[in-house]
């Protein structure tokens, strides 16, 4: 966990820069920002109590993050998996790790992008990450690790998509169990996608 930098830290590094002030949506409670980050790099890497695994309906394995757990997972996660009977779009279900440094899986099942029913694919997407959160507190883990979900194969746009997973995360944070969670850390791959949180984690997550 040391290696990932909080967005307090990236503020006071500049990598993050405080928005305009007319971009500021409502003030944020300071220890938030101890409390979410940003990690480029590999999510199958992260010794954290969870990472959410960008699935499909089968939880049986496939491409892109979903392919990358299961190979370091090893074997056991498909025959956990394979008793899980799936899960529905924008739904989530909780394994363990295996060979993984993270406790547990969380599998989310985001919903392929279509533009013609925008509005459904956004409560699905938004859904997942809510479940994904549920699923962590139900089971007293303090950290969760975030992939962007649906924005690889199943071809979510990333602005579109980000936004909805930092309003779900700062709609957590706000909440009762806001404290529950001692880490919710957005995983990205591609440098495009990192700048993508940079410029956005300022609108939900402002500086104090
Ligand atoms: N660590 C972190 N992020 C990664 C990694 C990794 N090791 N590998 C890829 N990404 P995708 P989806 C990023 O396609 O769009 C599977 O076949 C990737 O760059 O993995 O939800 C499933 O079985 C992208 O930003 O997930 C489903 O059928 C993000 O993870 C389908 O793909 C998500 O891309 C799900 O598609």
């Amino acid at each position: 966990l040391k290696d990932i930098k909080t967005i307090g830290q990236l503020y006071k590094s500049a990598v993050l820069k405080a928005p305009a002030t007319d971009k500021i949506r409502h003030k944020l409670n300071p220890r938030f920002l101890d409390r979410v980050s940003l990690f480029q790099g590999d999510i199958t890497k992260l010794e954290v109590d969870s990472i959410v695994n960008a699935a499909n309906k089968s939880l049986l394995g496939g491409g892109g993050v979903d392919g990358a757990i299961h190979s370091a997972a090893g074997p056991k996660l498909l025959e956990e998996c394979r008793g899980l009977n799936g899960c529905d779009t924008g739904d989530s279900k909780i394994t363990k790790g295996y060979n993984l440094p993270a406790k547990h899986i969380i599998h989310t099942v985001g919903p392929v992008y279509s533009s013609s029913s925008k509005e459904e694919k956004a409560e699905q997407l938004a859904s997942c990450y809510n479940t994904s959160l549920k699923l962590a507190v139900a089971n007293s883990l303090r950290h969760i690790a975030f992939p962007s979900i649906s924005t690889g194969i199943y071809g979510y746009p990333i602005v579109d998509a980000t936004r909805i997973a930092l309003e779900v995360a700062r709609q957590f944070c706000d909440s009762e169990v806001g404290d529950k969670l001692d880490r919710i850390i957005f995983v990205v791959w591609s440098n495009k996608d990192k700048g993508v949180y940079e410029s956005l984690i300022p609108e939900y997550f402002p500086p104090s």
